[in-house]
């Protein structure tokens, strides 16, 4: 009884220490929170300049509104010129 919970709670370590080796996972939750972050009028869609405005809260100032733009085009797989959270979920999990 005392062996077999041994056995139990060692494999239990052992899948613990291969999970913290293995790529992290795009969490939805998170990237919902970080999404939120960027759109600041809480539309649903990422504007270059909702983009611009997030970094610099976050302390780059050197995104520049070319940059900006840059980024949420490269993103933007419908071409409507904003990053809605379907693009941006694709873009994080890579
Ligand atoms: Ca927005
Ligand atoms: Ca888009």
């Amino acid at each position: 009884m005392y062996a077999g919970q041994f056995t139990s709670r060692f494999r239990h370590r052992d899948r613990l220490r291969h999970d913290e080796g293995a790529p992290p996972v795009a969490d939805i939750e998170q990237a919902k929170a970080t999404f939120a972050k960027f759109d600041a009028d809480g539309d649903g869609r990422v504007t270059p300049d909702e983009f611009k405005s997030a970094m610099a809260a976050m302390g780059d100032h050197l995104v520049t509104g070319p940059m900006a733009e840059a980024v949420i085009k490269a993103k933007d797989s419908d071409g409507d010129g904003l990053m809605s959270f379907d693009e941006f979920w694709t873009s994080v999990q890579g």
